[in-house]
């Protein structure tokens, strides 16, 4: 008899919010159901759950209300699961630390990136490109400054904001390959260098991250959503 799973995601598989809704699922050995979703052509079920944003990723959790937003959903499974990798630290100043680098990251670091790699503008993309650097050297001083020497943002293990951030690995690479933009390296970003490979060394990092195909794929389907909102 199949076991009915309590939990189900709703999502699409190049999306970088979705991706760190997984990476908490398989740290915490969360049993679910997965649902992909075709954002150019949105669910009935997307529509009902998340009327306000219209975006992925929803958790279904038993009878809970629908849960949306990547960074208020991993927060969930760390409070319902808390002896199993706990993710943010118990000490509340120190959460308020990374909760605040984890919003300024998304409305800064994540609307650059986004539109780098969907814009058809050069000038405006040479633009972006400072605005990443500049943001990537402020987040080798947040890393400096929340590690304390380890090779974690989370200190000696994955912890909350190292899922935020390097949910976005597979996207920096893409940004590699094809602009030859490098984000993160050695000489301007020596400490998230090493980070990114010690993310890259975790087993659970090579198995959630999508491949640079699928990151191909869905920045295809980002510019089709670029265009249609923009006719
Ligand atoms: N702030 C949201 C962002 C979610 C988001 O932007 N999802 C994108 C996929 S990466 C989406 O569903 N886009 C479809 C649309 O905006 O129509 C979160 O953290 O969950």
């Amino acid at each position: 008899m199949t076991q009915k799973c309590e939990m189900k995601l709703l999502g699409s598989t190049g999306s970088v919010f979705v991706t760190r809704v997984k990476f908490v699922l398989k740290l915490k050995s969360i049993d679910y159901e997965y649902i992909e979703e075709d954002l150019c052509n949105k669910s009935e079920l997307l529509l009902k759950s998340n009327p306000t944003f219209q975006q992925v990723p929803v958790l279904f959790h038993a009878t809970e209300q629908p849960m949306i937003e990547s960074l208020a959903i991993i927060e969930y499974l760390d409070e319902i699961q808390p002896n199993v990798h706990p993710l943010l630290p118990s000490n509340p100043s120190e959460r308020v630390q990374c909760r605040i680098l984890a919003y300024t990251f998304d409305t800064l670091f994540y609307r650059w990136i986004k539109e780098f790699v969907v814009t058809q503008d050069k000038e405006r993309r040479e633009e972006l490109k400072k605005l990443i650097i500049r943001g990537s050297v402020m987040l080798e001083e947040a890393f400096v400054k929340l590690s304390k020497g380890k090779p974690f943002f989370g200190g000696d293990d994955i912890g909350y904001l190292d899922i935020v951030v390097g949910a976005f690995l597979g996207w920096l690479k893409l940004c590699e390959r094809i602009f030859g933009l490098y984000v993160i390296e050695e000489e301007r970003t020596p400490r998230l260098t090493q980070w990114g490979k010690s993310m890259w060394s975790r087993e659970v990092t090579r198995s959630i991250i999508p491949s640079h195909e699928i990151h191909m794929e869905f920045r295809n389907m980002l510019k089709k959503l670029a265009c249609a909102s923009s006719t």
